[in-house]
């Protein structure tokens, strides 16, 4: 009985000692272990007078109970002061700020394009899309330009060869549409387009317009102004209103250039936006529509100019740099 008292006090002594995982586990082994000194006293069984063997090994055993018990309360102890270790180590700081992730938007250009595409939508005019490399005929001659008239010098562009051209306006599409159907018609497009042009604020070499016309019967000046109006109200506000003044375009009898004015807005004063008047009839007859029954109208603006002057912008060059610290103030 002794000896049980000595290893369960040694075993106590040890455990009550030990402070890591890895030394409680090497104690567990030596005195609890298959080959460990208190299982060990049972083969001592034999060796001891018959009618105290019940007595020793219910001792052996409560020994036993006792040192598995102070065991496994000393690993728990042990297990969570290592883990404390290591998530300190491991520790992430959560109170510094994430790095933002850099969302993307759609460009000032595109928006406003959206915008005009809904307005024409609206109205109930079709959208098309026009090449951009296009052919001498479309830009110029099924537009009415007499060969080697003046005006085609306005419109000096970037030539591939002797028939092919980056456009100049996207009233090219006129061409490809009289072509293909009959009247009536109400169309739109939007996109790029190229001059050969010395750069400045207002000029680039490359720009975008929407151009929109309509052919169908007793489309008149009229039509045209209130088209141009509806267009002004839902981009510049309620009270916006367009005036025309006389301009040439070979494709357009009469011609006009239109600005628009509100009084919110560029101090009251009147802004350009393009150019605009009635189909020219010999573009009519050309394609074989009864100008006697059909007339049209047609108008072209810059796209840049809209956020230009609604954002107060006085260069258009940065719309079209990558520099996201100008591009990011537009939403
Ligand atoms: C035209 O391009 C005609 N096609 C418009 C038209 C259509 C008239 C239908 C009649 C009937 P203009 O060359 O004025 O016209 O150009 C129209 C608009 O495009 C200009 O008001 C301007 O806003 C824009 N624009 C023209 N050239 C440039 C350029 N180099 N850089 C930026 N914007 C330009």
């Amino acid at each position: 009985m002794d000896s049980i008292a000595t290893i369960e006090s040694a075993a106590l002594g040890s455990i009550a000692g030990a402070s890591s995982t890895e030394a409680l586990k090497a104690l567990h082994s030596q005195f609890l272990g298959k080959s460990g000194s208190i299982p060990g006293l049972m083969k001592t069984l034999g060796t001891i007078p018959a009618d105290e063997r019940p007595a020793f090994g219910k001792a052996v055993n409560e020994a036993k109970m006792r040192v598995e018990e102070a065991y496994e309360l000393a690993l728990a102890a042990a297990k969570s002061a290592e883990q404390a270790i290591q998530f300190e180590a491991e520790r992430l700081d959560i109170t510094m700020p994430a790095r933002q992730p850099n969302a993307g938007r759609e460009h000032i250009l595109q928006l406003t394009m959206n915008r005009i595409k809904e307005v024409f939508v609206g109205m109930g005019f079709e959208y098309g899309e026009s090449p951009e490399l296009e052919d001498f005929k479309y830009n110029f001659d099924a537009l009415n330009y007499p060969p080697d008239h003046p005006a085609m010098d306005d419109q000096d562009t970037f030539y591939i060869n002797d028939k092919l051209l980056l456009r100049t306006q996207c009233t090219a599409m006129q061409g490809h549409i009289f072509e293909e159907r009959e009247p009536p018609f109400r169309m739109f497009t939007i996109g790029k387009c190229f001059r050969n042009e010395a750069v400045d604020r207002t000029h680039s070499h490359t720009f975008h317009q929407v151009d929109v016309f309509m052919v169908d019967e007793g489309v008149s000046m009229a039509n045209l102004k209130w088209t141009l109006r509806e267009l002004a109200r839902t981009m510049f506000g309620e009270e916006a209103t367009v005036r025309f003044r006389p301009d040439f375009f070979p494709f357009v009898e009469p011609g006009v250039d239109y600005a628009i004015s509100t009084p919110k807005l560029f101090n009251g004063k009147w802004v350009e936006l393009g150019g605009a008047g009635l189909i020219h009839p010999n573009i009519l007859e050309k394609y074989g529509i009864d100008t006697e029954k059909y007339s049209g109208f047609a108008f072209g603006l810059g796209i840049e100019r809209i956020p230009m002057m609604a954002r107060g912008v006085d260069d258009l060059r940065p719309f079209m740099d990558n520099d996201f610290r100008f591009l990011s103030q537009f939403r």
